[in-house]
């Protein structure tokens, strides 16, 4: 990690009036939560189109569930990682800061990062595929293959799949927030799925700077102002130092 991109990354944000930041699959996994695309990625012994789509779901709702509950189980055993305290401790460093996810994992506000706008909806969640019925599993334990009490029809984990519109509100205050920060942090994404990976281009296209914070490049890689190549966990709290120095 070069401390002189460090150093003009923590300017950019310390002269921002509103920073943001996208968070992807990287930056959990120094958790131990697999991230969706690299070598150890959850998806290569499965076609992502496979399971995590409303097709496959009506397809085989077991199987879907079966993964979802395995991907519940791993994330209810891990803890936040320093990358994700360091983002919370920005939070209150700066003068306006939101943080705007890709992950269903709730690690961002298990770490104190409080107003996470989550764009693909949240692992927890669970809600009936045919009336209103929702719930929390973390607070109530669902069975292998879980049915609604009040309909009796299928409960689905409440994430969004692929072929699915996001949440309007999710994604209306993220792309509020990509058209009108000074400063886009960008942590942990390849940068591929749709309509997130769009949002940083917004930002640049509007003005602001880039960040990026990934041990790889990205095709986001080529408008950044600045690349931070390391892992989350050692660069974020290296950048949140240098904010509060
Ligand atoms: C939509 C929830 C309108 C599930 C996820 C055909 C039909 C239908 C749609 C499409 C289509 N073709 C394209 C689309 C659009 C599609 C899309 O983008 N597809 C891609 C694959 C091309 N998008 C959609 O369908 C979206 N909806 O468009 O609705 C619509 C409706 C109908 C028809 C057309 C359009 C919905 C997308 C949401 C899908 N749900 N998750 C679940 O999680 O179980 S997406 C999933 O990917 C996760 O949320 C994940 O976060 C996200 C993005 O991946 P990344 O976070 O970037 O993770 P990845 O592994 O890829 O990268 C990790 C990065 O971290 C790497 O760069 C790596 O270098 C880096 N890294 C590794 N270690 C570290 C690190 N960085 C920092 N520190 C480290 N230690
Ligand atoms: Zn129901």
């Amino acid at each position: 990690m070069d401390e002189t991109h460090v150093a003009k990354a923590a300017e950019l944000l310390r002269d921002a009036e509103f920073a943001c930041c996208l968070t992807g699959a990287g930056v959990s996994a120094e958790s131990g939560v697999p991230t969706f695309r690299d070598l150890d990625g959850l998806w290569q012994d499965h076609r992502a189109e496979e399971l995590v789509t409303i097709e496959a779901f009506q397809a085989d709702p077991r199987r879907v569930w079966k993964f979802h509950h395995g991907w519940r189980e791993l994330i209810g055993s891990v803890e936040p990682n320093p990358g994700h305290v360091a983002l919370a401790r920005m939070e209150k460093i700066l003068p306006r800061f939101e943080l705007i996810t890709q992950n269903v994992d709730g690690l961002h506000q298990a770490a104190g990062s409080s107003g996470v706008i989550e764009l693909h909806g949240n692992i927890w969640d669970t809600w009936c595929v045919n009336c209103r019925y929702q719930c929390d599993a973390k607070l109530q334990p669902l069975s292998d293959e879980p049915h609604c009490p009040q309909c009796g029809a299928w409960l689905r984990p409440g994430v969004i799949w692929f072929g699915e519109t996001l949440p309007i509100d999710a994604l209306r205050a993220a792309q509020r927030a990509a058209l009108s920060c000074d400063v886009m942090l960008v942590v942990g994404t390849s940068a591929v799925v749709q309509p997130a990976a769009s949002l940083p281009e917004w930002a640049c296209q509007h003005g602001a700077s880039i960040i990026e914070v990934n041990p790889e490049s990205t095709p986001l890689s080529r408008i950044a102002a600045v690349c931070l190549s390391g892992p989350g966990a050692h660069v974020l709290p290296a950048l949140a130092d240098k904010l509060s120095a």
